[in-house]
């Protein structure tokens, strides 16, 4: 058997972190063959939860499961790690301020990016889960220099995840008959989730979903409406925001990037923009369709359209703005 990764969850008390530990520890993310050592990482006050989280894992008896270590210390939690999912964050409370939300998001990740500099593998794979998502994976990655750029993501898989699913919906077919929906931008309310050149197998024919769907107006108006406001509809009817999809699509991510994409299928991820692809600013964690070998994403180009440029120009806006609020003039 392989030698055990070291996969570090933060936020591993709270409730995305309860559904991913379970799919990370089947085998579903790292192959049914890797063993895993688990560092999860929480704050102090979270160690008595997080106790019961470790015997609820040694309960499971997982045949992959090696060594499991809690901790509130990230030098410990983040110690020779190959992959890190960070879910943990500051949650923003009543009456904060966007921007007193990114600044305390902002000290989180300037530790933990710090944390990760000094004492996690080189080749890391980093997906911060945690809100807001692009910017936080920003600041980590300003704060962990030493650490390739490209090692550190944000996730807008679930946007795609649930634009798939209502396209599915609508064409009365399965998920895993839709191919390429793009999340592209912030994972926020101004993401733009593109069906464009999206795919869908129809009674056995594959075919563009405008074609399959045959209702333009949907898919640029309402379908795009339920994909942005679908976090805040789960939170309204559940009183608690995503978990079981969230840790779900995390796991859709981490997969992709250690494994590869099939053939033919780009997925979306939140990664460091160069300036060069689709005129988006550089140092921005921008979701763009990627597709991964050897554990490398590469951005797919000219997927773009008239209407993608004024979108894409709105959440790239929205992420300049955060940028400038969380990092100021640390941000050029
Ligand atoms: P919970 O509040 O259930 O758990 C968060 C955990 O993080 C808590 O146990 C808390 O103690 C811990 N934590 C806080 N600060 C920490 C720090 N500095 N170091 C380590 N742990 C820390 O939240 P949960 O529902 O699990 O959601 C986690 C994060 O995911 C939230 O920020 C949430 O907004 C975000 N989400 C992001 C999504 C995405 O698509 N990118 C979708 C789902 C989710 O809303």
């Amino acid at each position: 058997m392989a030698e055990p990764l070291n996969v570090c969850v933060t936020g591993a008390a709270g409730q995305i972190a309860y559904s991913l530990i379970y799919i990370v520890a089947k085998g579903e993310v790292f192959g049914p063959e890797q063993p895993i050592n688990f560092l999860l990482l929480d704050i102090p006050p979270m160690m008595g939860v997080l106790e019961g989280v470790v015997m609820e894992i040694q309960d499971c008896a997982f045949p992959l499961v090696r060594d499991v270590v809690a901790t509130a210390d990230p030098l410990v939690g983040f110690k020779d790690c190959d992959a890190a999912f960070l879910l943990g964050a500051m949650p923003r409370r009543e009456g904060m301020e966007r921007k007193d939300l990114l600044q305390a998001n902002c000290k989180i990740f300037e530790a933990q990016g710090a944390a990760l500099d000094k004492v996690a593998k080189k080749t890391v794979k980093v997906l911060v889960v945690g809100n807001p998502a692009n910017t936080n994976a920003l600041i980590c990655s300003t704060f962990a220099p030493s650490i390739p750029k490209e090692n550190i993501t944000a996730m807008t898989r679930l946007d795609q995840n649930r634009a798939t699913a209502q396209i599915a919906a609508k064409l009365g077919v399965t998920c895993t008959d839709v191919k390429n929906v793009v999340i592209w931008g912030n994972h926020s309310g101004t993401q733009f989730p593109d069906a464009a050149n999206a795919t869908a197998t129809v009674n056995g024919e594959s075919m563009s979903v405008y074609d399959a769907v045959k209702d333009d107006n949907y898919l640029k108006t309402e379908f795009i409406a339920t994909v942005q406001q679908r976090g805040a509809a789960v939170i309204k009817a559940r009183k608690l925001s995503s978990a079981m999809s969230a840790a779900k699509a995390a796991c859709d991510h981490m997969r992709d990037w250690f494994c590869g994409t099939p053939e033919g299928v780009y997925v979306s991820m939140a990664v460091i923009s160069k300036g060069n692809t689709y005129g988006v600013d550089e140092n921005l964690m921008f979701s763009f369709p990627v597709t991964v070998k050897d554990k490398t994403w590469a951005i797919v180009e000219g997927l773009s359209n008239e209407f993608t440029v004024e979108k894409l120009m709105i959440t790239e806006n929205e992420l300049k703005g955060e940028r400038e609020m969380a990092l100021g003039s640390q941000s050029a």
